[in-house]
């Protein structure tokens, strides 16, 4: 009964977890289409699938100040307010863990590096639907509201920061179409909260309440998961009542095309068609991906395909493509790392950033190939 509501999903994506459906795009699709078909866009979900009659859906906005909340449908969201197409990535906390757990052991489902996908979500801003249904926040409450906390239909929550909700630069939006299409069940249907530039688990779907807050939200996905730790911490000495919740994420990058294992065209001295994405958080774009196909010895410039978003707005990744010099054929090992436009590299090793619970890995991509004339 329990997971009856749960869609049909493609059977290309790889799967983590059958209940609640945990699934993958696989590494070559990453980087064949630069905006993600919705059929093989990565789907984390921590519990079922929600059932929801769209007639009955109403989206509640409530506030300390406010006495009667303020409830909207989904057509008054659609009919009320001015509709924007954002193009955003959204990557998992989590994503690239297995690789940090092959080095050393982490809690938590073993993605490789496919929970991360892009699209072009449509809906209304947040901000706007926040302001037109219950006002600016008064004078008495501006230092005191520091958080807009998100609830989902199925028991998910989680919060961000109101200056970034509130950003009139901040793109955050709720969205109802997915690519130009009615946003799909296992992504959020009717309506899901979309925070451009933080990572993917503040995009709660299928939600229902979105209230103005002193604090973050008090669910156990905003307290007591999604934060960082230091290398040397147990999962028993991680106090989650200090640290931090995870919000922007760091600069990332993979190598998508080879495969570990697989063969790279040696053509006029060159590997060539090694190719992969670059992403971060906060609306920083990419600069430069730098690629090695000896292990990190000498490096060469990747050709980017960048979204071309505005500076500081650039939600969506950055794809590459590296043609590499190779002095003789057989075992390569190919690496990337990427550098974004605040100059921040990736970390060299998985242990300086090696956190039990497995989150954050953005360590130097590395992929085992084999050179071939
Ligand atoms: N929202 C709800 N309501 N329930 C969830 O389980 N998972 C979060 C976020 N929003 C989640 C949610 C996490 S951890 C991630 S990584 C993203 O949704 C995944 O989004 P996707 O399934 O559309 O790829
Ligand atoms: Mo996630």
């Amino acid at each position: 009964r329990l997971f009856e509501n749960d869609p049909i999903r493609d059977p290309l994506l790889i799967s983590r977890s059958d209940r609640p459906c945990n699934a993958e795009t696989p590494p070559e699709l990453l980087t064949r289409d630069f905006v993600t078909p919705n059929n093989l866009f990565f789907v984390r979900n921590h519990l079922p699938v929600p059932e929801i009659d769209v007639e009955e859906y109403t989206l509640e906005i409530d506030a300390p100040w406010v006495k009667n909340p303020i409830t909207l449908t989904l057509k008054d969201l659609q009919r009320k307010f001015e509709h924007h197409d954002v193009m955003t990535t959204l990557q998992c906390a989590g994503n690239r863990r297995k690789e940090m757990h092959d080095a050393k052991p982490v809690k938590g489902l073993q993605w490789t590096q496919g929970a991360i996908s892009n699209a072009i979500w449509t809906g209304v801003l947040l901000k706007d639907v926040i302001e037109q249904s219950i006002g600016p926040v008064p004078k008495e409450w501006a230092d005191k509201i520091k958080h807009v906390q998100f609830h989902g239909a199925e028991g998910y929550g989680a919060s961000i920061p109101s200056h970034k909700a509130l950003d009139p630069r901040g793109d955050c939006l709720l969205t109802f179409a997915m690519n130009g299409s009615p946003l799909p069940k296992d992504h959020g249907w009717p309506v899901r909260a979309l925070v451009p530039g933080h990572v993917a688990a503040r995009s709660v779907k299928w939600v229902t309440k979105i209230t103005l807050a002193e604090d973050e939200s008090e669910s156990h996905w905003q307290q007591r998961d999604y934060k960082g730790f230091g290398p040397s911490k147990t999962l028993e000495e991680s106090d989650y009542s200090t640290a931090v919740s995870i919000q922007e994420m760091p600069v990332q990058s993979c190598v998508t095309v080879p495969q570990p294992n697989e063969t790279v065209p040696v053509v006029e001295g060159r590997a060539t068609g090694i190719k992969g994405f670059a992403w971060s958080g906060g609306g920083r774009g990419i600069v430069r991906v730098d690629v090695s196909v000896d292990g990190g010895k000498t490096w060469t410039d990747a050709k980017l395909t960048r979204p071309g978003q505005e500076a500081g707005k650039e939600w969506a990744w950055t794809h590459w493509e590296a043609s590499v010099p190779v002095t003789k054929e057989g075992p390569v090992e190919i690496v990337c790392k990427a550098v974004d436009t605040s100059y921040n590299e990736q970390p060299r090793d998985m242990e300086s950033v090696y956190n039990v619970r497995g989150v954050l890995v953005s360590a130097w991509h590395r992929v085992k190939a084999e050179a071939v004339k």
